[in-house]
Formats: C-alpha cells, sequence, structure tokens
C-alpha cells in the first residue's frame, strides 16, 4: 500500500506544454469546481494545505502536480463549471483537461469527484466520456456525505450505481467526506491497485 503522507507539492501547469517527464504514474483528480477535490488531496495525504482548499471556487485553472513518491504523482485538474470564468476560458481549459486525459501516457486512472448531494450532473457526464474514451481506469468519489443522513446516503449510492451500471461503466464509488475523513482508506487502496497493479 502506497503511503501519501510524504507528498510535496512538485508543479503548476498553465499547460500540456509544461508537463513534468512521463518518468512516473499519474493519478488525475476531477470534479465540478468546489465539489471539494483540494480537500481530497488533502486528507488522502493527511495535510492541511498541500492542494489550496478555499470557500472561492474556481481558483485551480492550472494544472497542479504533487510527488507522492519516486513512482507515483497525483494531479489535481482545474475543476470545471465554474460560471464565473469566461466561456473563452472554459474552453481552452476543456482542451488542456481532453489533451491531459486523452494523451497522457503514464495516467493510470481518473478519480471523477462528485458532490454527494448532486451527482452526475450534465459536465460530470462529459468528464465521464471522455475518460471513458480515453481507455484510462476510473471511479467515482462522492464528497461530502456527511452532509447527508444515512438513508439518503444509501439511497444516493444505490440510483448513482444503477446509472453507471446502466451507462454501461464500472460502477466503482467511494462514499467520502473530506471533512470527517471518511473514506481515505478506501481510496488509498484503490489507488494502490492502480499504480502497484
Ligand atoms: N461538509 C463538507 N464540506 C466539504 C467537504 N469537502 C470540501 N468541503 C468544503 O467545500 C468547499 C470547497 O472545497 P475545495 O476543496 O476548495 O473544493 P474544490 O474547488 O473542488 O477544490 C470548502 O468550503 C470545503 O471546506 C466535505 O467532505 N464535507
Ligand atoms: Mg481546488
Amino acid at each position: 500500500m502506497i503511503n501519501f503522507r510524504n507528498t510535496r507539492f512538485l508543479k503548476s501547469c498553465p499547460s500540456n506544454r509544461n508537463l513534468p517527464l512521463d518518468d512516473a504514474a499519474e493519478i488525475a483528480f476531477s470534479g465540478r469546481s468546489n465539489v471539494g477535490k483540494s480537500s481530497v488531496l488533502n486528507s488522502l495525504t493527511n495535510q492541511k494545505k498541500l492542494a489550496k482548499s478555499s470557500g472561492v471556487p474556481g481558483k485551480t485553472r492550472e494544472i497542479n502536480l504533487f510527488t507522492v513518491n519516486e513512482k507515483c504523482r497525483l494531479v489535481d485538474l482545474p475543476g470545471y463549471g465554474f460560471a464565473k470564468v469566461s466561456k473563452k476560458e472554459q474552453e481552452r481549459w476543456g482542451q488542456e483537461m481532453t489533451r491531459y486525459i486523452a494523451e497522457r501516457t503514464n495516467l493510470k486512472g481518473v478519480i471523477i469527484i462528485m458532490d454527494m448531494r448532486h451527482p452526475l450532473t450534465e459536465l460530470d457526464r462529459a468528464m465521464i466520456s471522455l475518460v471513458r474514451d480515453s481507455g484510462k481506469a476510473f471511479a467515482f468519489l462522492l464528497n461530502k456525505s456527511d452532509k447527508l443522513g444515512t438513508n439518503d446516503r444509501v439511497k444516493t449510492i444505490k440510483k448513482v450505481e444503477k446509472e453507471l451500471i446502466a451507462m454501461n461503466l464500472p460502477a466503482i464509488i467511494i462514499p467520502y467526506s473530506a471533512e470527517k475523513k471518511n473514506g481515505v482508506d478506501e481510496l488509498a487502496k484503490l489507488l494502490s491497485g492502480w499504480i502497484e497493479g
């Protein structure tokens, strides 16, 4: 099992052209802005400010890379669907993201993070087809589970599972709370499997 606790910031890349050498496996985290992507990275690595988490959505517009160890990196992709970003900027980001996911040879898998209260939005579905077309591994993390009661949580997970199966997708779902640190071990186990095979 990979130890994620020594993860360090490596580099911020405004475009694919700035990416480091593809000499370590990468795992990318994607999701609508404000779903808690930065908070998930922080909880996984047991650090408070590794990925800047803030109440200001849409701040992360670059591909941020973090070194876990010499064989593994975590990648924080720009959050999608932030209304205050211009259409043009969103389009450019769409292109950078598409290129990263489709062409990055050392990308082992993508964690699609969704807010458990609003799963599978239109933009999530666009991201899903992008990742599916890339042939890379992917899984779903339903964050902010602490915002729902047990019944609604179970119901939501079942509903998402059903929809994924209907779309012929692997229904790998991790219920998660970055705030309460629930699901961290499950996530670490899944990522370790992707990296260590
Ligand atoms: N209740 C709750 N709030 C969360 C959780 N994860 C993130 N948040 C909050 O959601 C907001 C956005 O989080 P952030 O990590 O910056 O989201 P990002 O834009 O996807 O990187 C912040 O106010 C976080 O404190 C969670 O699991 N539970
Ligand atoms: Mg963020």
